[in-house]
């Protein structure tokens, strides 16, 4: 079995395609799954997906990922700008690491302009929709060993 790309959602984003479609869009996170599986599959990429409100979820799935993972996307919601515990685990891991934002977290709240995960991340992608996941996804599958991207 192919050793997986890892997707993690952070607090509030199971709420995605059901509130502020001005902000995030239509599209649910179902539906987000969905299309990054599809993608998986045409790149030859297997993939572990998973959402939780809770921190500590968050680290356990980065823990599992730097055992068994070739890649890691994470949009860490909210903790994104609070959780350095969430850096210290991703600090652990020794492969691609993508972080994605659906809006532009730039253009908004002052407090959202610090991300803890882009101390670690070695790409960031706001500000694109749920596009962005798909976009990580390409990149991971750049960076992986075995391909001829940079
Ligand atoms: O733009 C992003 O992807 C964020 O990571 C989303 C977080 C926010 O705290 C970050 O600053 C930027 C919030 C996720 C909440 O998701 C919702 C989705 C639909 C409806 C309500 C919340």
């Amino acid at each position: 079995m192919a050793r997986p790309v890892f997707i993690l959602n952070g607090p509030n984003l199971n709420l995605l395609g059901k509130r502020q479609p001005d902000i995030y869009g239509r599209e649910t996170l179902a539906d987000v799954e969905r299309d990054c599986r599809s993608l998986a599959d045409e790149l030859g990429l297997s993939l572990r997906f998973h959402q939780s409100n809770a921190e500590h979820a968050l680290i356990d799935w980065i823990h599992e990922a730097r055992e068994t993972a070739v890649g890691l996307i994470i949009n860490a919601g909210a903790y994104t700008h609070t959780s350095i515990a969430i850096l210290d685990a991703l600090s652990t891991c020794e492969f691609p690491v993508m972080e994605v934002h659906i809006s532009n977290i730039h253009k908004r709240d002052a407090f959202r302009h610090h991300s803890y995960v882009s101390l670690r991340a070695d790409g960031v992608i706001v500000g694109c929709g749920t596009q962005g996941y798909r976009l990580a996804l390409r990149r991971i599958g750049e960076l992986m060993p075995d391909s001829s991207g940079n």
